[in-house]
């Protein structure tokens, strides 16, 4: 699959977008950068896109500020990356983005192009962008594509802690190292460069941290208000979901964040329940564990609806065999 994706990126003469979704984490940013620097290297005209500001602790990535907000449209292909549907990249999809083609590493969503590049036996995007570089040359990989690829890597396994960590992440790790890339840095720049807002506000919400279904599920709420009082931006509050479900005992942690008429929705878990399944039944999308929605309607109408999906969900599960 990855050959016939190459191929078509190579015969490719005109204007090519790489965009991924909105609320872009580790892997989005890495791997549309990584392939926006391959696909410039290889003399493609091309323009990198992501909808939502890139959160401040991955601004230091290679290529960053040539993220443009809206794309300039129209383009001869377009590669969506690291979603699983084009309507995840915020953008309404009118014929100017030209052909579209998806590379993920999951499969469900929607296909659109025989040459759609789908792996779900990965991690992350940024293994699928290596392969399809290494594919072309893996000399062209410099410090620069190292350095994105590592971060994407990095970020979607958890620091390498995740179940899917299997040898073949450590083998590309240490080929990206071995490439320019520096683990060290790019932990402290990642992990280790919290704003002052964001550590205040996730002492706030988490005051009024909720631990509900028999203590499997934690969430908590992040208000407008609570952004306007301690000064916190919405992407300051990422990791709340992934520290609620750090918790011994629960299987999934969530996150509702209020914006202008809707909440934006994060699960985070620890492989027992399918989120990607549940984000997708509220019109969003992502991964097994690590999912977002967007939701309208009130704090009450939204904590419930998704509590009693996520509750029906572990319902059906024996959670005493698992360790949690
Ligand atoms: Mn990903």
């Amino acid at each position: 699959m990855v050959e016939k994706t190459l191929e078509r990126l190579r015969w490719e003469k005109g204007r090519i977008l790489v965009v991924s979704h909105i609320d872009p984490d580790g892997d989005a940013v890495g791997s549309t950068l990584a392939l926006y620097h391959f696909l410039k290297k290889i003399g493609k005209t091309v323009d990198v896109v992501l909808k939502d500001p890139v959160p401040r602790n991955l601004e230091f990535l290679p290529g960053v500020h040539e993220i443009l907000q809206d794309p300039q449209l129209p383009y001869d292909l377009t590669v969506v990356v690291d979603a699983s549907s084009f309507s995840r990249t915020g953008f309404d999809p009118v014929p100017e983005f030209g052909e579209i083609l998806r590379i993920d590493h999951h499969i469900t969503g929607d296909q659109y192009s025989p040459f759609d590049y789908l792996d779900n036996t990965q991690p992350s995007c940024g293994l699928l962008i290596l392969h399809l570089i290494r594919a072309y040359d893996p000399e062209i990989i410099d410090r620069d594509i190292a350095t994105c690829l590592f971060t994407a890597l990095s970020t979607d396994t958890g620091s390498f802690k995740y179940l899917n960590s299997d040898p073949e992440v450590f083998e590309a790790a240490a080929d990206l190292v071995r490439k320019g890339a520096h683990p060290g840095e790019i932990a402290k720049l990642v992990y280790q460069r919290k704003s002052l807002t964001s550590v205040r506000i996730q002492a706030r919400v988490l005051q009024n941290l909720k631990i509900v279904a028999n203590g499997r599920v934690a969430y908590v709420v992040v208000t407008r208000k609570d952004l306007e009082e301690t000064g916190a931006l919405p992407e300051e509050t990422d990791s709340l979901a992934n520290y609620v479900l750090s918790i011994e005992g629960v299987a999934v942690g969530i996150k509702f964040l209020e914006d202008e008429g809707f909440w934006r929705i994060s699960f985070r878990g620890k492989g027992v329940v399918d989120l990607a399944a549940i984000a997708e039944s509220l019109g969003g999308g992502g991964h097994r564990n690590a999912s977002g929605a967007r939701v309208p309607g009130t704090q009450e109408e939204v904590v419930s609806k998704v509590l009693s999906i996520v509750e029906n969900a572990l319902h059906s599960l024996d959670l005493n065999t698992v360790a949690l």
